[in-house]
């Protein structure tokens, strides 16, 4: 099928990579960052989700995290999480990276996601380092039992990325025969950088976004619309 002069079919290829943003979310009801409605025009990240803030007030960065963790909760996996699971399911070489917090992704049955920006879902002693999945809402009770803070163990401005989760997506997308990109401004690094791994290689790339970003033009295919019926339509 042609989706705006797109005749690729994903089930064509071998080694997808799908790399996704917030917009992979938007259907599903939880807010972008950037665009209307967007996180960072309601919350000034300098006070509510960044490690200077957690410093200074961990009870208030916690109470804007337990407004997201409700609001997340509260959503479900669109057409197009489901599309990339059962993409994944039919082919285990296909990866699945996403600077999404939000899990949507797992929930939709996707395994081995590289969240490159950390979760919403998993918590870390600010002292001890430990590492938990937790998924109450809200989220109790907000001390170790250390006696420290737990911390949302996502990856704020400022914070070094996972090295590993880093590594991973550039090998996947060293390998891949086809990137998929969902919904990201690409306005982030070094998560804006990926992609051009695929670039560099030459292999078919995908862009699927409502509006024009500042990278559209390097896509072979930069497509106007909405993830979920534009990946339905590829799939
Ligand atoms: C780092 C966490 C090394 C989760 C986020 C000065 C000081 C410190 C760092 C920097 C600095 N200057 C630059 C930097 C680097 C900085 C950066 O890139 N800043 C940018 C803004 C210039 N990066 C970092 O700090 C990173 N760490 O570099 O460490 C270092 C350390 C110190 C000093 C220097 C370097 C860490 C980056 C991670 C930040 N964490 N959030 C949370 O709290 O929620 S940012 C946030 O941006 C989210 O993680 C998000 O995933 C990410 C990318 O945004 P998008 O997903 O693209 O979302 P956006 O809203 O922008 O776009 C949505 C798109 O969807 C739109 O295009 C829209 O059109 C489209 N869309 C809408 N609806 C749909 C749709 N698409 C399809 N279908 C639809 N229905």
């Amino acid at each position: 099928m042609d989706v705006n002069g797109c005749n690729i079919r994903l089930r064509d290829f071998n080694r997808i990579v799908f790399f996704t943003g917030a917009g992979l979310s938007a259907e599903s009801g939880i807010p972008t960052y950037r665009g209307r409605g967007g996180v960072w025009h309601q919350y000034n990240y300098e006070e509510f989700a960044c490690q200077m803030a957690f410093d200074r007030d961990p009870e208030k960065v916690w109470d804007f995290h337990d407004v997201r963790r409700a609001r997340v909760a509260a959503c479900e996996p669109n057409l197009a999480h489901r599309v990339i699971a059962e993409a994944q399911q039919g082919n285990p070489r296909t990866a699945v990276i996403t600077q999404n917090i939000d899990g949507l992704l797992q929930r939709a049955g996707c395994r081995s996601v590289v969240e490159l920006h950390g979760s919403l879902w998993r918590v870390r002693c600010s002292r001890e380092g430990i590492v938990r999945e937790d998924f109450s809402v809200p989220f109790r009770p907000r001390r170790c039992s250390c006696g420290a803070y737990w911390r949302p163990d996502i990856v704020w401005f400022g914070d070094m990325l996972d090295s590993g989760f880093l590594e991973a997506a550039m090998k996947a997308l060293s390998e891949c025969d086809l990137l998929v990109t969902i919904g990201t401004s690409a306005v982030v690094y070094p998560a804006a950088d990926l992609p051009h791994y695929a670039f560099a290689r030459g292999v078919p790339s995908i862009e699927i976004n409502p509006e024009l970003t500042i990278v559209s033009h390097l896509y072979t295919y930069s497509l106007r619309g909405k993830a979920s019926e534009t990946l339905a339509a590829l799939w």
